[in-house]
């Protein structure tokens, strides 16, 4: 490892946090895959810390190093919390990592994952094959559509939803933070449904954030924020919301389930579940008011 800082020798990748005058950067090793979609600008590079590192639009979405503490987080909540989940379907997410976690659960017969942007999809599974790695499973059907036009062919049709999206200000991303979109969702949901979807950070999109929050909150009966560690996002503090047509993600919690899983995480536990949900007081207040 190179320690120093020696900027003339390197490329060097920088995300600009909102509203634009702080942010992370990194030391690109090497660049893997660089393109323009119809949608939004693709790239893939190697850095020594991070290992692969894939970002959309200058915005970082998937390095090797922690891409388990978001994708574990945003998916088994609720995969966990509903009691035989077999339809799951997967808004965005085209690195494969959501879908990859949904199929450490047995249950599940057919995942759906709608990802607006076939390059994406296809540049991950050439480059980030440990984050792909499940895109070609016989379980699993690619769709290359607007996720928010995708969900409104559906009624009572899947088990669990799992919004993995871009953030509102990027790309196509907003489309996926409407209180319509979510209102498909629900509908396309059946009786047991549970939902989660990534709802970015307080620090810098605090009002994304709780307007995430408070449109889901508008289409679901249960709707709750949920916290973890994500080193690499904004803030490192990143927020997610599930919602339910009735499960509680805290009273119908069985411990006992995930204690028994077979297959290996290396975030998500029961201790973690439970603890996700307990809030800072100036983001209960915050919620309160919503
Ligand atoms: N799991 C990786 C993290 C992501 S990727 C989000 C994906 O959502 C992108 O591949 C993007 O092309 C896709 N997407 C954006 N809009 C739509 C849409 N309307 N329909 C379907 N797919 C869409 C998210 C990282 C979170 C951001 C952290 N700051």
């Amino acid at each position: 490892m190179e320690y120093g800082f020696v900027p003339n020798r390197h490329l060097w990748y920088f995300e600009y946090y909102t509203p634009g005058n702080c942010g992370i950067f990194m030391k690109i090793d090497k660049m893997l895959y660089s393109a323009k979609s119809k949608y939004q600008r693709i790239d893939i590079f190697e850095t020594d810390f991070y290992g692969r590192v894939f970002s959309l639009d200058g915005i970082t979405m998937t390095t090797e190093k922690d891409d388990f503490f978001y994708h574990e987080m945003l998916v088994h909540v609720p995969m966990f919390l509903h009691p035989n989940p077999r339809k799951v379907l997967v808004i965005g997410g085209g690195d494969g990592g959501s879908v990859r976690e949904v199929l450490k659960h047995k249950s599940v017969e057919k995942v759906i994952m709608c990802e607006i942007d076939e390059m994406v999809v296809e540049a991950a599974k050439k480059y980030l094959p440990l984050t792909a790695s499940k895109l070609d499973d016989p379980r699993v059907e690619l769709v290359y559509e607007d996720g928010s036009k995708f969900v409104r062919n559906f009624k009572n049709e899947f088990d669990v939803i799992i919004v993995d999206s871009t953030d509102p200000t990027a790309g196509e991303g907003g489309h996926l933070f409407t209180v319509d979109f979510y209102k498909a969702c629900f509908d396309a949901l059946t009786e047991n449904g549970t939902f989660a979807a990534e709802s970015e950070d307080w620090m810098y999109d605090g009002t994304w954030m709780r307007m995430a929050y408070s449109r889901i909150k508008q289409a679901f009966p249960v709707t709750k924020l949920y916290l973890s560690f994500m080193p690499t996002y904004p803030s490192g503090m990143w927020a997610y919301t599930f919602a339910s047509k009735g499960i509680d993600p805290l009273k119908d919690f069985s411990e006992e389930k995930v204690k028994s899983f077979e297959e290996e995480l290396k975030y998500y536990n029961e201790e973690i579940h439970r603890a996700a949900f307990a809030l800072p007081t100036f983001l209960k207040k915050e919620l309160e008011q919503l």
